[in-house]
């Protein structure tokens, strides 16, 4: 996975190379406004950008070609500039607060990739010369914790994990005042994958977010969303109730490359005004891009 030498860039454009043909390779041989415009909404809705951002999508872009016959360039750019009004608020940089350590937690549905990302970020941190600190707070599984643990040794972080079982607010407990302590750089805790609809386990994530607030006297400064990306317009609901029980703050798309409907971005941060900190482009530890408007819009049209 993730040859070497690749650039972030690479990796964003090879990610995307799915859903970069799906949306380009029907449109191509299209050189008319009049015929490009029903194809345009089509392949959108193929790439899951949703009915609502399809529809602004496709008006735009009738707005700024010129009737009759069309270069593909004008085409392109059009798009661009949709797309790029779509998604540029949807960048910003993560918060670091004025404290160490900052806290982030990670939370979603199960196999969303919440612990491969944990690990990425925690090398990308360390790359940087920060110290993280990892936390297994999904205790459900021991082999949950040995997956955290393992993958940490292979970023040379440190983790703090209790028996499989235990309760997750109190790993985070100890967790925080280890970190603190210790001068830690940054928190990053795992949690266990749930159901936006099962109500207890939501409560769960509500709790642990509080016994942070009480520790820290504020809430862990980022809450994040690690959304598979392939799960299209499911990821509305998930990131509405994930929302409402620890209040998110900025969302991971992962599995980019794994898809052909990567357009799942736009309607996702436009639905909940949340901010894209990073993008999943594939299994491997390096595999994570900070999110970049401009960039991601390029690497998704131009490849
Ligand atoms: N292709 C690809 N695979 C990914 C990406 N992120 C995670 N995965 C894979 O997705 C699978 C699940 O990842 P995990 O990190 O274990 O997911 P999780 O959310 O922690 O799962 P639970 O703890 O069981 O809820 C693993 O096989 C990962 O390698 C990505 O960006 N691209
Ligand atoms: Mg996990």
């Amino acid at each position: 996975m993730g040859s070497t030498g690749e650039t972030l860039w690479d990796r964003l454009r090879r990610g995307l190379a799915r859903t970069r043909e799906g949306l380009l390779a029907p449109l191509r041989g299209t050189r008319k406004g009049a015929e490009l415009l029903p194809q345009l909404e089509e392949v959108l809705l193929a790439a899951d950008v949703g009915p609502e951002e399809t529809a602004r999508i496709v008006a735009e872009v009738g707005a700024a070609l010129p009737p009759g016959d069309v270069a593909w360039d004008e085409v392109l750019k059009a798009l661009e500039t949709s797309l790029l009004g779509a998604l540029g608020p949807a960048q910003r940089e993560l918060c670091w607060p004025p404290h160490r350590p900052a806290v982030f937690l990670f939370v979603g549905v199960n196999g969303s990739g919440k612990t491969t990302t944990v690990a990425k970020v925690a090398r990308k941190f360390r790359q940087d010369g920060l110290r993280p600190l990892l936390v297994a707070a999904d205790t459900f599984r021991a082999a949950a914790i040995d997956q955290l643990v393992e993958l940490a040794q292979a970023v040379g972080a440190e983790v703090v994990a209790h028996r499989p079982g235990a309760d997750p607010g109190a790993v985070v407990h100890d967790a925080l005042e280890h970190a603190r302590a210790a001068g830690y750089d940054a928190v990053l805790v795992d949690t266990a994958g749930r159901l936006q609809t099962k109500r207890p386990l939501m409560e769960e994530l509500g709790k642990v977010r509080r016994v942070a607030e009480r520790l820290l006297g504020r809430p862990p400064d980022e809450r994040i969303l690690v959304v598979d990306a392939t799960v299209g317009q499911n990821a509305i609901s998930q990131a509405t109730l994930f929302h409402e029980a620890v209040g998110l703050t900025g969302l991971v798309l992962t599995k980019l490359d794994g898809t052909a409907r990567g357009g799942a971005v736009i309607p996702i941060t436009r639905a909940l005004g949340l901010p894209v900190l990073w993008v999943g482009t594939g299994e491997g530890l390096e595999e994570l891009e900070p999110f970049r408007a401009t960039e991601f819009v390029r690497a998704l049209l131009r490849g």
